[in-house]
């Protein structure tokens, strides 16, 4: 499937959607808008899709919406920024969440805006050391879409989390890293040949287990505990009726390396 603005690859398991508008650090237009879409709808369909890396194309990762979609002329009447949200951002942050297998985001360069929030939505993120995150909303005047308010004050705690968007500076990835953040901070040179070889990883791994654990993730959120160990009932019953639980207990038993099936 060929697109505009973005690039969509698999094999072996790994789909990869690499934003595509590297001379502006892959702002998010309409149009890719459009295609993400479709493409996140065929690698969710697609039956052999165990993992998902998400990149953007040159020497950023992507510097949110492209803002000359947003110009407009004087006296012109002003947008509803709340209807792009419901029907673009919105949509793209519950799919990259709901998606059953790991997201994983490459970022290299700048992420900025609702680019930083997407690279905080996606579920394991690794950085480039010269990488940085900016909730750049202030900036022009917005507040943090994305799930920004949502995913900052739980991943860095609330002083962290208004720091950052409230004064709208850069986040080094180290740093990045080391509030919890993300996942892993890596030499530059080291970016795609980590993120690679933990694609590999995770397509090697039970899906039914890596669906259900980024469910339940997911989902303590907004649980109690008693509510969240329900959860975690559920689906290990689930888990208990799969292939791969079999295997990997025969393999631990064998002493050998299991070999899961995604079933
Ligand atoms: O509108 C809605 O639907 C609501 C939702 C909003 C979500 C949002 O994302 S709002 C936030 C939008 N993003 C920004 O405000 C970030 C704007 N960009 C920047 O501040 C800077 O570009 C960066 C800090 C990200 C990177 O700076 P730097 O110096 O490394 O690069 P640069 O030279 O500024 O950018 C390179 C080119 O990309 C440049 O074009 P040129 O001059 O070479 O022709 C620049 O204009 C272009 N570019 C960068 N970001 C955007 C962009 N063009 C359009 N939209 C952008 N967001």
């Amino acid at each position: 499937m060929s697109y505009a603005t973005i690039v969509l690859e698999s094999a072996a398991g790994v789909a990869r959607i690499t934003l595509n508008r590297p001379e502006r650090l892959n702002a998010v237009t309409a149009e890719m808008h459009v295609e993400l879409r479709d493409a996140l709808a065929r690698v969710r369909a697609a039956p052999d899709t165990r993992v998902l890396v998400l990149a953007g194309a040159g020497r950023g990762f992507c510097a949110g919406q492209d803002l000359s979609e947003r110009a407009l002329q004087p006296g012109a009447p002003p947008l509803d920024l709340g209807a792009a949200i419901e029907r673009d951002y919105k949509p793209l942050v519950l799919t990259l969440r709901s998606l059953p297998f790991p997201v994983i985001g490459a970022v290299q360069g700048v992420a900025a805006g609702a680019g930083a929030n997407i690279a905080l939505a996606c579920d394991v993120v690794v950085a480039a050391r010269s990488a940085s995150f900016i909730q750049a909303f202030v900036r022009i005047g917005l507040m943090p879409d994305c799930g920004g308010t949502w995913v900052l004050p739980r991943l860095v705690g609330r002083a962290r989390a208004l720091g950052l968007t409230l004064l709208g500076e850069a986040l080094s990835a180290e740093q990045a890293q080391e509030w919890g953040l993300i996942w892993r901070c890596v030499a530059d040179t080291e970016l795609a040949g980590v993120v690679e070889e933990l694609a590999a990883r995770l397509a090697r791994a039970p899906t039914a287990s890596l669906a259900r654990i980024k469910q339940a993730i997911n989902s303590s959120g907004e649980c109690a505990l008693e509510q969240q160990l329900d959860v975690e009932r559920d689906l290990q019953r689930e888990l208990g009726y799969t292939q791969d639980f079999r295997e990997g207990v025969a393999a631990f038993l064998e002493k050998r390396a299991p070999h899961f099936l995604g079933r």
